[in-house]
């Protein structure tokens, strides 16, 4: 990933987060729509316990709109409040606002009860790298954004961004460790571009994800790259190098460059020109 996770970065990041954690009242998960399993850290139950939290599937712009729905309605069913988002142009980003008046309904009646007017919240958010925890967070805060600063009882460092009037947003998300253990979960999200390129086999990597796309969205990867073709029974490394010819990615000699085309259609699958693709269901 692009941070090295060491055990002893693990704990430093729990125990940073649990103490953020004390100061919020919701925490906002980001995953990637595209993979909201796989992109989840597989600690963040224990890490977040009893805190009210929202999950965002974020980049829903470039997931499956099908699959999205399918994603909002396993969560609902979790009683894990979900919502779809596109950090880049806002889209969905207005159901926050319902969605914590929901989560927090509990907080909002004590408050009342004791007397307490004031209905500011303080929220932050958490993810794994990549997720767009840095957009969402420029996104939300937009230009009205205002660092409120240094409050009392509170850590010096900590930069709170008011939003909305009665948001206070931690200006510097919670960055989380993906899943490592999970082979297929690393790949999908290295298929993504969550994990540097120069640290693993582009080729491999890029003939899996052709095979999943040639079993799932094959009218898509067909339309892509023009194949005419009857390309049910081509393996990936088959398809990598038929693509690689489409495109003229050819060597000296006349042989099909297939590190190139990998990296072409790595970049086309990230920069979602071969269309909305989720590569996980509930
Ligand atoms: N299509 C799309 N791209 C996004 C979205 N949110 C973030 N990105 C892109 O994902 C990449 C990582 O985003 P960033 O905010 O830096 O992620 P962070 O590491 O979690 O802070 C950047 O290239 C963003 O432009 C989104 O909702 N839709
Ligand atoms: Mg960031």
């Amino acid at each position: 990933m692009e941070l090295q996770w060491f055990p002893g970065h693990m704990a430093k990041t729990r125990r940073m987060i649990a103490e953020n954690l004390k100061l919020v009242d919701v925490v906002v998960e980001l995953v990637d729509a595209r993979l909201p399993l796989s992109s989840r850290n597989p600690e963040i139950d224990a890490i977040v316990g009893a805190k009210p939290r929202i999950v965002v599937l974020n980049k829903a712009d470039i997931a499956d709109a099908s699959a999205n729905a399918l994603w909002l309605k396993y969560f609902a069913e979790l009683k894990i409040p979900a919502i779809a988002v596109d950090s880049n142009s806002g889209k969905g980003i207005n159901r926050l606002d319902g969605e914590i008046n929901k989560a927090l309904a509990e907080k909002f009646e004590k408050d009342r009860k004791r007397g307490i007017r004031s209905n500011n919240v303080r929220m932050m958010v958490v993810g794994i790298p990549n997720v767009g925890k840095s957009s969402f967070i420029n996104r939300l805060s937009g230009r009205s954004a205002a660092a409120t600063g240094d409050r009392p009882g509170v850590t010096k460092a900590k930069q709170w961004i008011r939003i909305q009037r009665k948001y206070d947003l931690l200006d510097t998300p919670g960055i989380l460790w993906p899943k490592f253990e999970d082979e297929a979960a690393a790949r999908r999200i290295a298929y993504t571009g969550g994990i540097k390129d120069e640290i693993i086999d582009v080729e491999e990597l890029c003939s899996n994800l052709l095979e999943f796309l040639r079993d799932n969205y094959r009218d898509n990867l067909a339309e892509r790259y023009k194949l005419t073709e009857d390309i049910s029974l081509l393996s990936g490394y088959d398809l990598l190098a038929l693509i690689g010819k489409k495109r003229g990615c050819i060597v000296s000699g006349g042989e099909t460059d297939t590190f190139r085309a990998a990296n072409l259609v790595l970049d086309d699958f990230r920069s979602a020109r071969i269309g909305k693709i989720t590569l996980e269901l509930p």
